[in-house]
């Protein structure tokens, strides 16, 4: 709309059109406001009643919450507004009615649980706390996108239909392939690393990665967008320094350029980027430190996974981000390379955040042999993965990388309750639509 004011624009002395949604009318008898709202802020309408047009009041008053309408008139300084000026229109158009029945209120006076949030997400994100979150998702993945760049990476789009997953077999979602059957990719794993063992040498990837999870919790969605690198010649400290830079990176371009928003999230005050040089302890270490704690009711052992539990203890004692290391190679999958000098330890790490995982990754399998013998202890057929396994054939460099949750690196960065709140339409086990 060409002939449109954006509400923040408009200065006193100025002829504006101004269209929006009807945030609130306050009627105070002779004279009454509308607060119109746009993607910019808000401003205020002023009706006298006994000066003005009959039927312009009428309209203007007589319009329901968040319909949109079009105001045309002057603008005006006036302190007690709550932007400092208002509009006395002289034109009002009701471009699209609201229905008094509202499902949600987005002035935020009346709390709505999450699910009723998100069955009505366009009212849900006319908040502005809603909003912030939205904006400063976008913020976050430019932020990583450049750190990526400054990395000499190249940003690459992998298949979301494939034909063999790669983490763990029951975690895939099954479609039908023209009469094959097919699964929705559950990381781009295996793709990233074909393209890093050209001499591209370095790829990222923000996109979406599907996983069947059957449990309902705070921190996991069936469909989650993962932030992945890839880099040839580069082992698990490389590629634990690149996670630390971008995790990094995320937080300093909050600080830098999210101020408003984190306002509106009620978050300037304590927002704090985290120190860098983020401990690194072995997978052992973790152990020892969680059993030292003596908050969980069994000690952990040689090979046990951290749980939910062990994380929290571990992530209370360490009180910021942190790596594990070295893990045991048992428990992770087939393309994470082990130690030269000992095969029960892996390269893998992940990246945690004290209230959970964000990272994972590890150097990577690359001599042929050593991988298909991955392959068969895991219980795969290497037969199926041949697109994959013959490509180490001709020439396949060390390389390492890692993925990164990214609902979970926006929700840790805000510190939100739960991982459904960092993403538009979540889906989960009870949510396919919208
Ligand atoms: P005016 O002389 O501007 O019409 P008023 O005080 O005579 O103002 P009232 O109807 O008595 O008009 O105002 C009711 C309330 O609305 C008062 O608390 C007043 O401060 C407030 N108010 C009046 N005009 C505005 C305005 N343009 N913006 C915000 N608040 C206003
Ligand atoms: P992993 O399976 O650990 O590793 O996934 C990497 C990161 O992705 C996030 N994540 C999820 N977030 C929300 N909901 C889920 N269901 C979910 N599943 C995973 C987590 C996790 O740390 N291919 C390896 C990565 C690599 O080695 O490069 C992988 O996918 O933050």
């Amino acid at each position: 709309m060409q002939d449109r004011t954006y509400t923040a624009d408009a200065e006193p002395g100025d002829e504006v059109t101004v269209a929006g949604w009807v945030h609130e009318i306050r009627d105070l008898g002779g004279i009454a406001f509308l607060i119109l709202r746009d993607a910019t802020g808000k401003i205020q309408i002023k009706f006298e009643k006994d000066e003005m047009d009959e039927e312009l009041v009428e309209t203007g008053l007589g319009v329901s919450r968040e319909s949109v309408v079009k105001v045309s008139g002057d603008v005006e300084e006036e302190p007690r507004a709550p932007t400092g000026v208002e509009v006395t229109p002289e034109s009002l158009e009701v471009v699209a009615p609201a229905d008094p029945e509202l499902p949600l209120d987005p002035s935020g006076k009346v709390d709505a649980d999450l699910s009723t949030r998100l069955d009505n997400r366009t009212l849900d994100l006319r908040k502005d706390e809603v909003q912030a979150i939205f904006e400063i998702r976008a913020e976050i993945l430019r932020a990583v996108r450049e750190q990526f760049r400054d990395f000499k990476s190249t940003e690459i789009t992998t298949p979301k239909i494939v034909a063999t997953g790669t983490e763990g077999g029951t975690e895939l979602f099954p479609i039908t392939y023209f009469g094959e059957e097919a699964f929705m990719n559950q990381s781009p794993q295996l793709f990233k690393q074909l393209v890093a063992g050209s001499n591209v040498e370095r790829v990222f990837e923000i996109g979406p990665i599907f996983r069947a999870e059957e449990h309902n919790t705070p921190r996991h969605l069936n469909e989650a967008t993962s932030i992945d690198f890839e880099g040839a010649f580069c082992d698990a400290d490389d590629a634990m320094d690149v996670a630390e830079g971008v995790v990094t990176a995320a937080y300093e371009a909050v600080t830098e350029n999210c101020s408003e928003e984190l306002e509106a999230l009620g978050l300037e005050e304590e927002f704090e980027i985290p120190e860098g040089d983020f401990p690194r302890l072995s997978y052992e270490e973790a152990i020892e430190r969680v059993n030292a704690t003596g908050e969980l009711d069994e000690q952990l052992v040689w090979g046990d996974d951290l749980s939910t539990e062990a994380e929290k203890a571990l992530g209370d004692d360490v009180g910021g981000h942190y790596f594990i290391t070295d893990w045991p190679s048992e428990v992770k999958p087939f393309y994470i390379k082990d130690h030269d000098d000992d095969e029960q330890l892996s390269t893998g790490f992940d990246l945690m955040h004290p209230r959970m995982e964000l990272v994972s990754g590890g150097q990577r399998e690359h001599r042929h042999e050593h991988l298909i013998e991955g392959f068969e202890q895991q219980g795969l057929d290497p037969d199926q993965f041949e697109y994959y396994t013959k490509m180490f054939k001709y020439g396949m460099p060390p390389h390492a990388g890692f993925g990164l949750g990214g609902e979970r690196l926006i929700m840790t960065i805000l510190g939100l309750e739960n991982i459904r709140e960092a993403v538009l339409f979540p889906r989960d086990r009870q949510r396919l639509s919208p």
